[in-house]
């Protein structure tokens, strides 16, 4: 098995401590942080994506994957930014104000994280304010809402409405989900893209941008 498929192993079997050994090993025998990352973090990362999707695997162990995944991140990071490894696209993401449900928020975010977008996690009972003050600042694409309560996913149209009236509406594009939230909920409140899990988040943004 190469080093790469090591890592790629690592990542589909959440190995984070053990991720470590190959990601230094991988470097010492010349690999860049970008095939590190695209043939060994990523390739991992899209091989839970459709276990999951098949049903073949469950929230933890991609949490676990994801776990990994991000480990190995961090290792290559100084590499990454060095060698101006270009992200597909940033994406802002939060569970909208009033709610505390994060658990998947989380896989979203890390499953765009995987699939090699920048993303800056704002949290959960997130402001209007915090998401496009996050978005301007960061110089988002994406916008990214989460709700998992019908009492809070209205929300999502108070932020979206509040870019309008700023003048920001055509500046980022506007992707919502959550288990209340529906196709024809978010075309009503004015948003872009709905999707019903991270892999297909990740598949959407990957078209999108
Ligand atoms: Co709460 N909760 N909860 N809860 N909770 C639900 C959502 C509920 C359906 C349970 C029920 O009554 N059957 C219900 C909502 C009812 C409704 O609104 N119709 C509910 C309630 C009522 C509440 C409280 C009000 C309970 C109370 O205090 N009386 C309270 C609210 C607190 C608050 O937010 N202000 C509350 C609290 C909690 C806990 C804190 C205990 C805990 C959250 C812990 C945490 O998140 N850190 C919790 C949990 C765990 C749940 C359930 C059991 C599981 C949610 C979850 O994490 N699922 C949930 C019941 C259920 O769903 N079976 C429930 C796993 C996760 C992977 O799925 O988040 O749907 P999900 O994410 C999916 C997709 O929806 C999608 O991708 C993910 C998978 O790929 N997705 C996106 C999510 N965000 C996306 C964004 C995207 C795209 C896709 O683009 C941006």
């Amino acid at each position: 098995m190469s080093i790469l498929e090591t890592i790629k192993e690592c990542v589909i079997n959440g190995k984070m401590k053990e991720i470590q050994e190959p990601i230094t090993k991988a470097k010492e025998e010349g690999y860049s942080a970008k095939d590190i990352l695209n043939e060994g973090l990523i390739a991992g990362m899209e091989v839970i994506g459709k276990e999951w999707e098949k049903g073949e695997v469950f929230v933890p162990e991609v949490l676990i994957a994801a776990r990994a995944l991000n480990k190995g991140l961090d290792l290559i990071e100084d590499d990454l930014v060095a060698s101006g490894v270009e992200y597909k696209g940033t994406v802002v993401i939060g569970t909208v104000k009033g709610d505390l449900h994060d658990i998947g928020k989380n896989l979203v975010a890390l499953m765009l994280k995987g699939a090699g977008f920048k993303v800056i996690d704002i949290g959960v009972d997130c402001k209007a304010e915090t998401f496009i003050e996050t978005a301007l600042k960061e110089e988002a694409d994406v916008i990214a809402m989460s709700s998992l309560l019908t009492t809070t996913m209205m929300y999502m149209q108070t932020v979206i409405d509040e870019l309008k009236e700023k003048g920001l509406r055509d500046k980022f594009k506007v992707i919502c989900g959550g288990a209340p939230v529906t196709d024809e909920f978010v075309k009503k409140v004015g948003g872009d893209f709905y999707t019903s899990d991270a892999v297909k988040a990740v598949d959407l943004l990957k078209q999108v941008l």
